[in-house]
């Protein structure tokens, strides 16, 4: 018999979700919302487990899991080696650069020598260096974006989808600096029997895709 495929799935946020409803439109029933942690389909050779969005691109890298969802935006940040198997199209947002409503802006050069506060420093730190400026990057882990009405940033680097968050906190979005969707990610050494799920995974979720547009 087959080994399931072992697929990482965000436990509750933003991802959760869309990710249950696109396996539910490629007809692949399981348990979710139980508050367990793992749970194996009924209909498809497939088990899934439930997990911080932080952690699925480490499981998957070290082959624990051998598919994630999860967002670009971790994906990239974590700099895990997995491969991207698919865009999903859903949970899209942007990672922009933003300063205090009130400051004035004329270009990149004014970030020149500030300190921005992020969760993301590798992807803000890469883009900083391909521009030629240096900042300051300070890295804290929630609440990004009280950090300059506290005093301790001079501008912030987050997630962005609506603009309410920014625009609540006093805040204007100045530069976008990444582009982020929800992606399925899987470990780069799927063995054949592996990859023969995958590849039928992806078949039907290319189906549900076209049936959309
Ligand atoms: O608990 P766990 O660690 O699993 O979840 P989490 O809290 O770290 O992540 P979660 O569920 O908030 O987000 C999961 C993924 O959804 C992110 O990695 C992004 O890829 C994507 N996503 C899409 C977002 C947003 N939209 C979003 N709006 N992630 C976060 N936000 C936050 C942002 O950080 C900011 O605080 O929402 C606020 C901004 O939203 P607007 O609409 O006010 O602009
Ligand atoms: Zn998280």
């Amino acid at each position: 018999m087959t080994a399931p495929i072992r697929i990482a799935l965000q436990k509750s946020g933003r991802l959760s979700e869309d990710s249950y409803q696109l396996f539910k439109a490629c007809g692949i029933r399981f348990d979710y919302g139980t508050g367990k942690l793992k749970s194996v389909s009924s209909n498809f050779p497939a088990e899934f487990l439930f997990l911080r969005d932080d952690d699925i691109p480490g499981y998957v890298e070290d082959g624990v899991a051998d598919l994630g969802i999860v967002g670009e935006n971790v994906a990239v940040e974590t700099g895990r080696n997995v491969s991207t198997v698919h865009r999903l199209g859903f949970s899209k947002c942007r990672l922009s650069i933003a300063i205090p409503r009130g400051d004035a802006y004329n270009g990149l050069s004014d970030l020149e020598g500030k300190n921005i506060a992020t969760s993301y420093p590798n992807l803000l730190g890469t883009y900083l260096a391909g521009q030629g400026i240096k900042a300051e990057i300070h890295e804290i882990s929630g609440s990004v974006e009280i950090a300059p009405s506290i005093g301790l940033a001079e501008a912030v680097c987050d997630i962005v989808s609506s603009g309410s968050t920014l625009l609540s906190n006093g805040l204007k979005e100045v530069e976008t600096i990444f582009r982020s969707e929800a992606i399925m990610i899987a470990y780069p050494g799927l063995v054949a029997e592996k990859q023969t799920l995958l590849d039928q995974l992806l078949f039907r979720i290319n189906a549900v895709q076209a049936a959309k547009n």
